[in-house]
């Protein structure tokens, strides 16, 4: 006898995942813990006769040769993990999405970093070419839903946007998830943002006013972020951060909003060993005292950090540059060659100008193509130095519209800062 199950307290994911497994193991009987998160149970209590399941003590044990998990690889997530976890020649088939290691000793494991676990499913259904009715489309797109939040959280993979795609194709009905898919902000988030703002203690740090909270909290919680990004809205301060604490496991969370570029949460939280965007950003660290974590947090806010990343940083080098006499035709086969929209112009090292793809459109005569391209080049030079911020270079190509920026430092060009050296680091692409 196969049977599949998932970890306890079952979610959507889950829940999910143990039907996608009843597809491609059609002779394996689905097993469901007890133990289901509320929404689960509220979906069942409707559409029990469509996904029948049984629970572990109305199996025989004894007749059980496969077992195959989903949605986790550990056995202490699965209930009466005992029973099944002495059991001699027991073969184990995982399919996971966490990053936590197996400790099951599977024969055959699908284990991927991805945003839900029936995403992974999903793919060897889709393999497989096996069919999906209605009903099963639209409780998968629960699954994958809730675990990446509407494809929101930063875990999402691109594969889970096109397994969102491919269970829209196959008629998931969004009315029946919307009514069954927890709110973004519901009861518990709505407790713990009062919470914070009972005390919503304020600091000074660098002119800002910042806002750092730690919260106890009990049990998992979604979308915390969501509740530090209203908690900075309603005290209206220029930075705010949620260190979360849970009570059951030694684990602390911190969720930072800003906004103001001098506050870059993102280089905060990558200095704590997490991630983010200037504006946004969080870290999980385990086993740190929480008002420890609060000094830590104080000491990145009040050091230098704005200044930790620089145009020199991002900024492309060698330049390729033309000199002032070059002849238009030159600069014309350069810029074709190179594929780029604009060169900037020297006298030696010293920058004078830029020559653009647009200035090209001064010239009415073919002899002109003969002339220096000083003749026509753009001198109104501006530039940046090494030392400014990313932030004031993005703004001074927008203000100007300019796609590239010479960098320059004692009137010598020393690199090229473009829009996309600019999207790399606001979209955090930076590599470590
Ligand atoms: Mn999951």
């Amino acid at each position: 006898m196969q049977i599949i199950t998932t970890h306890r307290s079952a979610d959507f994911d889950g829940f999910a995942s143990v039907i996608a497994a009843t597809i491609l193991y059609p002779e394996a009987v689905p097993v469901l813990p007890k133990a289901l998160n509320p929404n689960v149970k509220a979906f069942l209590s409707i559409h029990k006769d469509l996904f029948e399941a049984m629970t572990l003590n109305e199996v025989d044990l004894d007749r059980v040769t496969q077992l195959i998990v989903v949605d986790t690889g550990r056995w202490s997530r699965l209930e009466n993990n005992k029973a099944l976890r002495g059991k001699k020649d027991l073969d184990v088939v995982v399919w996971d999405h966490h990053e936590s290691q197996c400790d099951m000793k599977p024969s055959k494991i699908v284990q991927e970093t991805i945003g839900a676990n029936i995403t992974l499913m999903i793919r060897e259904i889709r393999k497989q070419k096996m069919k999906l009715t209605p009903m099963q489309a639209t409780l998968f797109l629960t699954g994958l839903y809730e675990d990446t939040g509407s494809l929101s959280f930063p875990s999402t993979t691109a594969e889970d946007a096109y397994a969102a795609g491919y269970l829209l194709e196959n008629n998931a009905d969004l009315h029946i998830l919307a009514t069954f898919l927890q709110p973004a902000y519901g009861e518990k988030q709505k407790n713990i943002l009062f919470e914070m703002l009972k005390t919503a203690p304020r600091t000074r740090i660098q002119n800002y006013t910042v806002s750092i909270n730690t919260m106890h909290i009990e049990g998992h919680v979604n979308n915390l972020s969501l509740v530090v990004n209203m908690y900075r809205d309603i005290l209206n301060v220029d930075a705010a951060f949620g260190i979360f604490v849970h009570k059951d496991s030694e684990k602390c969370i911190v969720i930072g909003r800003s906004s103001v570029e001098d506050i870059n949460v993102g280089t905060v939280m990558r200095s704590m060993g997490g991630g983010g965007h200037p504006g946004a950003g969080s870290v999980m660290v385990k086993s740190v005292n929480p008002s420890a974590l609060k000094e830590w947090l104080l000491e990145l806010l009040k050091g230098n950090q704005q200044a930790s990343v620089l145009v020199s940083d991002l900024m492309s080098y060698p330049v390729c540059s033309v000199a002032s006499d070059t002849p238009m035709e030159e600069v014309a086969g350069l810029l074709k060659e190179k594929g780029y929209t604009g060169l900037p112009v020297v006298d030696g090292e010293k920058l004078v100008g830029v020559i653009s793809r647009r200035d090209f459109k001064k010239i009415k005569k073919s002899s002109q193509m003969k002339a220096p391209v000083k003749a026509f080049m753009n001198t109104r030079n501006i530039t940046i130095s090494p030392d400014k911020s990313p932030m004031e270079a993005a703004r001074i190509m927008v203000k100007h519209d300019i796609g590239r920026l010479p960098v320059v430092k004692d009137d010598k060009i020393i690199g090229i800062m473009s829009r996309s050296d600019a999207m790399i680091y606001f979209y955090d692409l930076l590599p470590d």
